[in-house]
């Protein structure tokens, strides 16, 4: 085995069910772009839909935590006002009521978040401070709000390293999106179970 390749997932995977929110920024675009790429593609074969793979952008690695956070938040937010809309319709005595707007979606609670940004070293010592704070963040946020939050954060020393690692390069590392893919729905489906105490 290389000394980085990628450990590989449990061929029983599935995806079906789930709900996965995507944040990433925009930063070292065409290397994100591939990434996010890599993971969503990761995701729709392992059977999350189109629908419930929910995709946000922001500017920076720096915002990469509290972006996560509210994107929790507003997955919350949802499953409220689904409820509230869900106890408000009485079907047999309000007929005419608007029917709920057609989509596949899966409404409320993610059942992870990956969250993508690349860093690249520079002359200035920003790159240690935001993949310092990006990091501890991100792993506070995840314990915090007890969702799955994977951590899609590349910090590279050269432009090189990260195409490398996002699969631009030929003859270069794999591209990273589809094992963060993962791991998301791996940690997606545990956390189901034993949130309802159940093992297998
Ligand atoms: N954000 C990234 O996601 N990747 C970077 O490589 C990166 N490098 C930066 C270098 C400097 C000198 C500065 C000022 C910002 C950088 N940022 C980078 C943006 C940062 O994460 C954040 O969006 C901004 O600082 C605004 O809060």
């Amino acid at each position: 085995m290389a000394p980085h390749a990628m450990p590989e997932a449990p061929a029983s995977l599935t995806g079906k069910d789930l709900k996965i929110g995507i944040v990433h920024t925009r930063w070292n675009k065409e290397v994100v772009q591939a990434l996010v790429t890599g993971t969503i593609e990761r995701l729709q074969s392992l059977g999350v839909t189109k629908d419930n793979i929910i995709v946000q952008q922001i500017a920076g690695s720096w915002e990469l935590p509290i972006a996560t956070k509210k994107l929790i938040h507003a997955g919350r937010v949802q499953q409220g006002n689904s409820q509230n809309l869900l106890s408000g319709l009485d079907p047999l005595s309000s007929p005419d009521a608007p029917s709920t707007p057609v989509t596949t979606q899966k409404r409320g609670e993610f059942d992870a978040i990956i969250s993508i940004g690349v860093l690249v070293k520079g002359s200035t010592q920003h790159f240690e401070y935001i993949a310092g704070a990006a990091t501890d963040g991100l792993m506070r946020v995840s314990l915090d709000e007890n969702v799955p939050v994977v951590f899609g954060v590349l910090t590279c020393n050269n432009e090189e390293q990260a195409r490398s690692r996002a699969g631009l390069v030929e003859g270069g590392l794999e591209n990273h999106g589809p094992s963060w893919a993962e791991s998301a729905v791996e940690l997606a489906n545990l956390s189901g179970k034993w949130s309802k105490g159940e093992f297998n």
